[in-house]
Order: structure tokens, then C-alpha cells, then sequence
């Protein structure tokens, strides 16, 4: 059979000097290479240049609905400690723990009330020093969430600040201004908030009369810090500290791309835009149809996010970072277009990691995915800094439901009742193929909880189960992320699907979780959990994290081919069954009934 491929040299230098040369398919024979085993020497010197920091796969842990060790239906750190064996057989390099801080839980615990200590709800500082020691001796490292935009409101600088009155150095730990108008009694400029309505809540001084007008860029539960304020600058450097000197691995940092906002707080030029920009992309905007280097490129110069301000702050954190040994790892969410903005996060003096969300938001299109692969890397590349790979996390519809809706869609703000279903087996299908290429390219990758099970969407829940601040600020507009954040199913005969020893579950569990459950795909040879442990192995066995990329061509537009090091790696994006080339098929992510085809929805790694 003559392979249907042919390697793309880009670097005209190299193909003959005829613009794009291809050159026929030769197939690497991993083989014939003599493999060099790694001598401990290497070993220390990988440790030593943290290498992890470029290639980790990191498994997220929302501990909500993760594992409830005591009952209440809602997930702890003692329930998450004995479940770690499970996700470090999984084969990940690295957890990343979502927050787990004393927190009133207005959204979720991104409302952080103390920085430096563990909720009652998920348990005790001690606790967490076990579930570190323990994922440690497991040979998983530990990244925790940073939420340094905003704290609760029942932060205690925040009611210090309400009572600390207008041009009070409290109040300047926040963002409190003057309302507009003759009385005051409206928002000082048009922000709106990311969650819905205005980014400004207005206060009541202790006269009973209004006051000032305080600003969040999320619920008003949650005011933005004012980090032209070097008081908040030293807390966040010690909090960082804190956690270090504990022996955490690194940060995930909360909303990075917003931490200074434009001098003078001037009015938006585009609220509707900046309400969404960190949202949906529908697919419906012509916008998101353009090349991601220009889609959105407007919210550059919006006067809410990605301020050049920013870049100082992460600058500081590093050269921190940089005083522990081995090293510790920061990674920025940041939803920033276009890609070379999203870059200036990761400079080598910055972050070492930014979630690729233009990845997240691929839609079922081999020339979109391809774009969005090559013009991501080659952002992140200039700069020197790995392509941080994602496709799901708790803020999001999960990708085998996300993948099961019809037309070009990125990605929706939540599925309910209401809307059109999702098609479970289409969704599911396309996930694991659409995973089986995340996990084949250069960099690394972050899985989100259950993802690896195959998970759906709960696309059912009644809103009276809803908790997202989203949810209510948009009157039910927006469905929110609850549906992502179902607790867990670990053995599919015990009550609340072995999450909780009393069965109860903060959200309900849907139907389809029991046939999903862990101990029900655990050694089954074809189900998602086993697929996800066979790429992590092969992942590492092939040294995908740090080969290089070439695109192959193919006659049919549909495919999506590439080679990285020693994998071929294959996806059918089309509707027709396509020839595979010459090769032995190591790994698919659906059953291949017909030899040497690769059927619609489907991936394949060759060697
Ligand atoms: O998310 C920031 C963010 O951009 C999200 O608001 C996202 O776009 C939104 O959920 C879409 O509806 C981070 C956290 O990941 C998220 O859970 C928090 O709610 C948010 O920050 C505020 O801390
Ligand atoms: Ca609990």
C-alpha cells in the first residue's frame, strides 16, 4: 500500500529551496535506534533543570467533587489522599489541586478568605501536608490554585476596607471609587462583570447613606485587589512563600491576564465583548471563524484585561521561584488573544506554562485544529516555552459532550434541559480521539478530573441544584459550569457511586456515571480509562513531550496528520473511513474494524 502522506518540510532553507517541499513518507523504526537508558546521572540532571516544568502531564483535582471522605456530600482532602494510588496509576507527572482555602464558597472557593490555611469543609492544614506527603511518595508533584485578583469579601481586609471609609489606606487594598452623577448612584465606568451585570457594587457607609462603589470583576462577593498597592504586592510574595516553604510544587495563578487594570479606569469600548471575553465563543460571532492570530485580537485593547502592568508582578514571582530547588513550576490562566500576547506570559522570566484555551476551543475541523496547533506553538516557541495543552477544566462543558453538538461550535456557556442534547457516542468518539492528539503533541498537557472516564456533561440538572455565581448574576442566561462539576463516580454499586460514604452528592449524579464508573473501566481493555493509561505510557516511552513537530500532508482535507519523534499520529475529522500508511498502530482511540482504515471520529498512533 503507498502511504497517502507526505511529510511538509516548512523550513525553506531545507526542502530544495521550492517553497514547500514534501518528501516521501519514510517511516522512523524506533527500533533501529539504540535507545540510551537514562544513568541516574541524567536523571538528577533533568530534576535539576526541571524539565517537569515543560513536559509534566497534570492531572486536576476539583476537591469538591473529587472524593468526600466524612459524608456531607462534598469532597476533602481526607477523601482525595487515599484516591491519589488511582491517579498516579493513571501515569500523570503532577496534580493541581483547585482552591482549598477557608472560603464563604461563593463561587466554588475562588472566593478566598485566607490565603494561607484549608477550609474546614475540605479539612485542616495537616491534612494537606499528608495529601502532599503522600502524592510525594507516589511520585506525583503538587501544583496549587493562586487566586491573586480578587479575595472574598469575607477576606478580613475587605470589611476593614468598608470600614476603613473613603481615602482609607484599607480601602486602597481595593478598588473603591466614587459612582458618577449627582448623587453617586452610578457606576464609575461601564465594566461589566464576567459572571453578569456591572463589575461595581455600590457600598452603605455606617450612616446608613450609600457610599462608594467597589469593583469585581466576578461576583460582588469577590473585589478585586488594587495591586498598584505594594501592600498587596509583599502578601502575595509571602502567601507564595508560604505554600513553597510547605513544599508545594508550583502554582496554577487565577485569572493572570488581570491583575492591573488601565490607569484611570477608563470606560470599555466594548462591555458586551469583555462580559464574554474570558466565555463562549459560540461559533455563532464571524469572529471566531478567523485565524486565531486575528480573532479577538480587538480585546487587546480592552482597558479591563492584559494590561502590560501585569508582567512585572510574574517577574517578581519567578525570581522567588527561582531561590527553591528543584524547580517549582508557575502556569498562568489567561484567556488572551491573540496568541503572541498570550506568549509574553511564559517569557523565560516569567511563567513557565499558559493553558493553550485556542486549543480548548478547536472546533471538529482538521484545517481549524492544524491552524490553531501551529500557530499556538509557533507563539509559544518564540519565546522558548512549551505549549501547555488543555481541553477540559472545571469552567467549561466537558469535551465529550462539547464535541457531541452539531456545526463549528467552540464553546458553549453550559448545556441544560433546555437546550439541544449533546450526542453522547458522537461526543465521546470524537473526545478520545481529539485527546489521543493532545497527548501526541510536544509540551505538556493538563486532564481534568473524570475526563479520563469518559465523563459527560450533566446536562440535566434542575437549576434549583445550581450553584454558579453565573448562573444567578445572568438570571439564568447562562447555565454555568455546574454541569462539569459532578461529583465523581468511583465504584458504580456503592451509594453515590462510591464518592461518599453516605451516598450524598452536592450535585446529583446523571445516569450515565454508574456504567462510567472507575472500577467499572479499570482493566477493560477498550474503555476510556484504559486508553487514557496506555497514551500517558506510550506518551512517555516515545518521548512525545520533547520531539518535534512536522505536519504530513494528506490528499484528503479531512485528516489531521502529523509526526512528532518517533509517533505518526493520525485523526479522522471527516465523515468517510481514509487509508492508514504503512506502520504498525500502536494506539486508536476506536475500534478499526477494517485493516489499514481509519474510521471517521478516530485517532491513531503509528510507529
Ligand atoms: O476563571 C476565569 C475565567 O475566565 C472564567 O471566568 C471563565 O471564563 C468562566 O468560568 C466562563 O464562564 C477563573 C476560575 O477558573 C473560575 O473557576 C473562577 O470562577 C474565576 O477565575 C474567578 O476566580
Ligand atoms: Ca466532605
Amino acid at each position: 500500500m503507498t502511504a497517502p502522506l507526505s511529510d511538509v518540510v516548512d523550513d525553506p532553507d531545507s526542502g530544495g529551496g521550492q517553497g514547500a517541499a514534501t518528501a516521501e513518507l519514510t517511516r522512523d523504526e524506533p527500533a533501529q535506534e539504540t535507545p540510551i537508558e537514562p544513568g541516574p546521572l541524567a536523571e538528577v540532571d533533568k530534576e535539576q533543570r526541571g524539565d517537569w516544568t515543560r513536559e509534566a502531564v497534570v492531572y486536576q483535582i476539583y476537591p469538591r467533587s473529587f472524593a468526600d471522605a466524612n459524608g456531607d456530600g462534598i469532597g476533602d482532602l481526607a477523601g482525595a489522599i487515599p484516591r491519589l494510588a488511582a491517579i498516579a496509576e493513571l501515569g500523570v507527572d503532577a496534580i493541581w489541586l483547585s482552591p482549598f482555602y477557608p472560603s464563604p464558597q461563593a463561587d466554588g472557593g475562588y472566593d478566598v478568605a485566607d490565603y494561607r490555611d484549608v477550609d474546614p469543609i475540605f479539612g485542616t492544614v495537616d491534612d494537606f501536608d499528608e495529601l502532599l506527603r503522600t502524592a510525594h511518595e507516589l511520585g506525583l508533584r503538587v501544583i496549587i490554585d493562586l487566586v491573586p485578583n480578587h479575595s472574598s469579601d469575607a477576606h478580613p481586609w475587605f470589611p476593614a476596607a468598608v470600614a476603613g471609609g473613603p481615602g482609607s489606606p484599607e480601602r486602597a487594598r481595593y478598588i473603591f471609587r466614587d459612582g458618577k452623577g449627582a448623587t453617586g448612584d452610578e457606576p464609575p465606568n461601564n465594566w461589566p462583570s464576567v459572571f453578569g451585570g456591572s463589575a461595581w457594587t455600590r457600598t452603605t457607609d455606617a450612616d446608613g447613606i450609600p457610599g462608594q462603589w467597589y469593583l469585581h470583576f466576578f461576583d460582588s462577593r469577590q473585589p478585586d485587589f488594587n495591586w498598584e498597592n505594594p501592600q498587596v504586592r509583599a502578601e502575595f510574595l509571602d502567601v507564595l512563600k508560604f505554600w513553597l516553604d510547605r513544599g508545594v510544587d508550583g502554582f496554577r495563578v487565577d485569572v493572570a491576564n488581570s491583575l492591573i487594570k488601565a490607569a484611570g479606569l477608563p470606560d470599555t469600548p466594548d462591555p458586551a465583548h469583555d462580559a464574554g471575553a474570558m466565555g463562549a465563543v459560540t461559533g455563532a460571532d464571524p469572529a471566531d471563524q478567523l485565524p486565531v492570530s486575528d480573532r479577538k485580537a480587538r480585546a487587546v485593547s480592552s482597558p479591563m484585561f492584559d494590561q502590560d502592568g501585569v508582567h512585572e508582578i510574574y517577574r517578581s514571582w519567578r525570581a522567588l521561584l527561582n531561590t527553591y530547588s528543584p524547580p517549582r513550576l508557575l502556569v498562568a490562566e489567561a484567556w488572551v488573544q491573540p496568541p503572541a500576547r498570550l506568549a509574553r506570559y511564559v517569557r523565560p522570566d516569567e511563567m513557565h506554562q499558559a493553558f493553550n484555551f485556542d486549543f480548548l476551543q478547536t472546533p471538529w475541523h482538521a484545517g481549524r485544529a492544524r491552524q490553531i496547533i501551529t500557530e499556538t506553538k509557533a507563539a509559544n516557541d518564540a519565546v522558548g516555552a512549551p505549549t501547555t495543552w488543555v481541553l477540559s477544566n472545571h469552567d467549561v462543558v466537558r469535551h465529550a459532550s462539547r464535541l457531541g453538538l452539531p456545526g463549528l461550535l467552540g464553546r458553549p456557556s453550559g448545556i441544560g434541559p433546555r437546550d439541544q442534547q449533546p450526542d453522547a457516542v458522537l461526543g465521546l468518539a470524537r473526545a478520545r480521539a481529539l485527546t489521543l492528539t493532545m497527548l501526541a503533541l510536544p509540551g505538556s498537557a493538563y486532564l481534568y478530573q473524570g475526563e479520563e472516564l469518559g465523563l459527560p456533561e450533566h446536562t440535566m440538572l434542575p437549576d434549583h441544584s445550581r450553584e454558579d455565581p453565573s448562573f444567578f448574576r445572568t438570571r439564568g442566561v447562562e447555565l454555568g459550569r455546574d454541569g462539569c462539576r459532578v461529583p465523581l463516580p468511583w465504584e458504580a454499586d456503592k451509594p453515590g457511586l462510591g464518592f461518599s460514604p453516605t451516598g450524598q452528592t452536592w450535585l446529583p449524579q446523571p445516569e450515565s456515571f454508574a456504567g462510567l464508573a472507575r472500577d467499572r473501566q479499570h482493566g477493560v481493555p477498550d474503555s476510556t480509562l484504559e486508553m487514557y493509561r496506555a497514551a500517558l505510557r506510550l506518551r512517555r516511552e516515545y518521548e512525545v513531550a520533547d520531539s518535534s513537530l512536522t505536519w504530513l500532508e494528506s490528499a484528503n482535507d479531512d485528516i489531521l496528520a502529523f509526526r512528532n519523534g518517533f509517533l505518526m499520529v493520525l485523526s479522522n475529522m471527516g465523515s468517510e473511513p481514509t487509508e492508514l500508511p504503512e506502520g504498525g498502530v500502536v494506539l486508536a482511540s476506536g475500534d478499526m474494524p477494517d485493516a489499514g482504515m481509519l474510521p471517521p471520529n478516530t485517532t491513531a498512533w503509528i510507529v
